[in-house]
């Protein structure tokens, strides 16, 4: 069984294609929810819909989050009615909140309400938050401290980053299953999603760490920089913003002595010599379902 780590869109794209690229039932997704919060009273799970709605097929496919075929009547008729829609949820969209809120409410764990959501939209792969309790990315800007949403949505993370912090990570578990799983892998594919807001709350939550450092399987990251350009969302100008070089080889080795083998493009190979972890050059830019499978598949043939 295979392991992803993934948070965001770049990470949806490869854990499609892994998914294809798999037989049935053999790939374990543990989702980023450093990005989720309470909005309009609803339980918002930002990576892990875009997972569910990757890989049931029901994706938008430019927006890279929430759905095709998507109506926006109870968006539109909030705002009419003087309430907040720059955060924007679809009615199908919404349907799946107000089922995830109320079963929350109701005592259910999101390990449980996602493995549901997931059986209901005929999905094989298994997908696991990385915790049950609240991990919740918030970041000091210029513009103050800031949840998540606020920053890259409200304001199109437009303010500049100083720090990062996970709250709530210190107090969480992984989700049941999650170390088990990085036990019993035959590999783990960390994919190319932002190490820090995407990774980061990932593996901030103790045990988790731990579980990628002990287990015997090989340790992959793809790349999410191309040429020292984010090849998604705020990546490069968070780097710069960290006071890190925007490479691959500065995010390689923000992933340090954690991979045994990093993916990355041909452009940025000779870049990275010297580093501990083994380099396999692929391209990595994924634009359409093909691309997805190829470097899915040279995934899997590096880890044998
Ligand atoms: N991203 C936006 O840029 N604008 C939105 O209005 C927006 C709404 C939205 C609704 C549901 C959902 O699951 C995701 C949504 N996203 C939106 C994307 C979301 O902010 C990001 O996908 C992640 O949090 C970062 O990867």
């Amino acid at each position: 069984m295979i392991v992803a780590l993934s948070g965001g869109i770049g990470g949806a794209k490869l854990a499609l294609g892994l998914a294809c690229a798999l037989p049935a039932g053999d790939l374990t997704i543990v989702a980023n929810t450093g990005d989720d919060f309470t909005h309009l009273g609803l339980a918002i799970s930002p990576d892990i819909d875009t997972l569910l709605y990757t890989l049931a097929g029901l994706d938008h496919p430019d927006q890279g989050w929430g759905r095709r075929d998507e109506t926006w009547s109870a968006m539109d008729t909030l705002a009419a009615l003087g309430g907040p829609d720059w955060f924007r949820l679809g009615d199908r969209d919404l349907a799946l909140h107000l089922l995830r809120t109320q079963a929350l409410a109701e005592g259910r764990t999101l390990s449980r309400v996602t493995a549901d959501l997931a059986r209901r939209l005929g999905i094989a792969t298994t997908i696991l938050p990385a915790a049950d309790a609240p991990v919740r990315t918030v970041l000091d800007t210029d513009q103050g401290r800031l949840p998540f949403q606020e920053y890259f949505v409200h304001r199109r993370c437009s303010p500049v980053l100083r720090a990062l912090h996970f709250e709530g990570a210190a107090a969480a578990r992984p989700a049941p299953g999650v170390t088990e799983a990085i036990a019993a892998a035959r590999a783990v594919v960390i994919c190319p999603s932002n190490p820090f807001i995407s990774l980061g709350p990932i593996l901030a939550v103790p045990g988790i760490r731990a579980a990628l450092a002990a287990t015997a399987a090989p340790v992959l990251a793809v790349s999410p920089i191309i040429g020292g350009q984010a090849v998604k969302g705020p990546t490069a100008k968070m780097m710069a913003e960290l006071g890190l070089p925007v490479s691959a080889r500065a995010v390689a080795e923000h992933y340090g002595a954690l991979i045994d083998i990093f993916v990355a493009d041909p452009a940025d190979a000779p870049d990275l010599a010297g580093i501990a972890a083994r380099i396999v050059p692929a391209p990595i830019l994924m634009r359409d379902r093909a691309d997805k499978l190829a470097l899915a598949r040279r995934v899997l043939e590096t880890v044998g």
